[in-house]
């Protein structure tokens, strides 16, 4: 089938990520004719490490530039992702085709229990009398699931085994230090005082931060501007390593090969997961404060199974993240939990990964579609 996936980047790099990982698999492992139309290249640039122009062909998908000229030519499945509106131009070119597409609107992920009830249903196009398809990802069978590549553990689990990341960096050796950890975050987050309470742990420690915007504050907390990649900083127990911006393909070997990972938005936090290891999530900051249930309803699925104690160590490093409460993120007494977590973000990886993956879900649905 030929798919168009339509994505606006509204900021960082979260929507490009989905939509280019959701791209590359449907044409990859399941031979599906894609095009992904996006409005920001430097974005996408950023994430696959190699430059794009109009009409690129990079591993099988076709990538063009959102324009409000942007023709419909007969796909059969259209995307919306996260209702970015789809050109005038093109919704006039479904109007007058005589086989409709199946139009789906992928929606952002969350763990609250109300996508279940809103999985998979339609409302129909005031104007063009299309039904359009409410798609949305999540953690449960009656959702659509995770973006999850089927190859995507042989490659984690050999990385895991023999440490990739000293052949990738040849600077940053994990396996010099009792513990490394990776930072990605927004910067609300009270990055001062956990680096501050990490310096004063037992543990040697490394903490890898890949280039993003908390980086200013590691910079003030360490008396030095312009911090160079891949140069080790020193202060107290901790060694700092700043990263530059990599593909997804090498970011997620990062996440793989570390003990503990802060992550945010939505992809990182996904392949956070899907690395079995510790996880600390910091969700996208909403105005209203909605993030905050999407926290809770994902804390809650997490912890399930989790020994109680354990639990409100990463419960209070989680929330203190979140609501930037530096008083609570330099209490350290998840140090000692670490490996029981680890346990636990392999029992949740595993519970995930008994689900179908979303673009398998997204071509069950497409085919069922074009069947009817
Ligand atoms: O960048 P984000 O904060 O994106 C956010 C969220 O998606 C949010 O929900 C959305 O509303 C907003 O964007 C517009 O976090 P996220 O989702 O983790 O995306 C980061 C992407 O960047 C992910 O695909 C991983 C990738 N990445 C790399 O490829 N290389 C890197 O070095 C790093 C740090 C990340």
């Amino acid at each position: 089938m030929q798919w168009d996936i339509f994505c606006t980047v509204i900021d960082n790099y979260g929507d490009a990520g989905v939509c280019w990982r959701l791209a590359r698999q449907l044409a990859s492992e399941h031979q599906q004719t894609v095009r992904l139309i996006i409005d920001h290249f430097p974005t996408l640039e950023a994430l696959t490490s190699q430059s794009i122009t109009h009409n690129t062909l990079l591993d099988g998908v076709v990538i063009a530039q959102w324009s409000e000229q942007v023709t419909y030519t007969g796909a059969q499945v259209v995307i919306e992702a996260f209702a970015c509106e789809l050109p005038l131009n093109y919704q006039a070119g479904i109007k007058h085709s005589t086989r409709k597409p199946l139009w789906i609107n992928l929606e952002y992920l969350t763990a609250e229990a109300w996508v279940e009830g809103c999985h998979n249903l339609s409302s129909r196009h005031p104007q063009l009398g299309i039904e359009k398809v409410f798609f949305f990802p999540g953690f449960t069978p009656n959702t659509g699931g995770l973006l999850r590549e089927h190859n995507l553990f042989a490659q984690r689990d050999y990385a895991q085994s023999v440490g990739t990341l000293s052949t990738l960096f040849p600077t940053v050796r994990p396996q010099d230090y009792d513990l490394t950890l990776s930072l990605f975050a927004y910067p609300a987050a009270p990055v001062t005082a956990l680096l501050k309470s990490l310096a004063q742990a037992k543990q040697s420690v490394l903490c890898l931060v890949p280039a993003c915007r908390i980086v200013p504050q590691i910079e003030s907390l360490l008396g030095q501007g312009n911090l160079v990649p891949f140069q080790r900083y020193s202060y107290g127990a901790l060694t700092i390593q700043v990263l530059p911006f990599m593909s997804q393909a090498i970011y997620d070997q990062v996440l793989w090969h570390c003990d503990l990972n802060f992550v945010r938005g939505e992809d990182s936090w996904v392949r956070a997961q899907w690395a079995a290891r510790p996880l600390i999530w910091q969700a996208y900051p909403q105005a209203d404060n909605a993030h905050e249930d999407k926290l809770a309803a994902f804390m809650q699925r997490y912890g399930a199974q989790a020994d109680p104690a354990c639990w409100e160590a990463i419960e209070r490093l989680g929330w203190s993240w979140n609501k930037a409460d530096p008083d609570q993120v330099l209490d350290t007494q998840w140090l000692t939990y670490l490996p029981q977590w680890k346990t636990l973000a392999k029992q949740w990886c595993d519970h995930l990964s008994e689900q179908p993956d979303l673009a398998t879900q997204l071509l069950r649905r497409a085919e069922q579609h074009n069947s009817a």
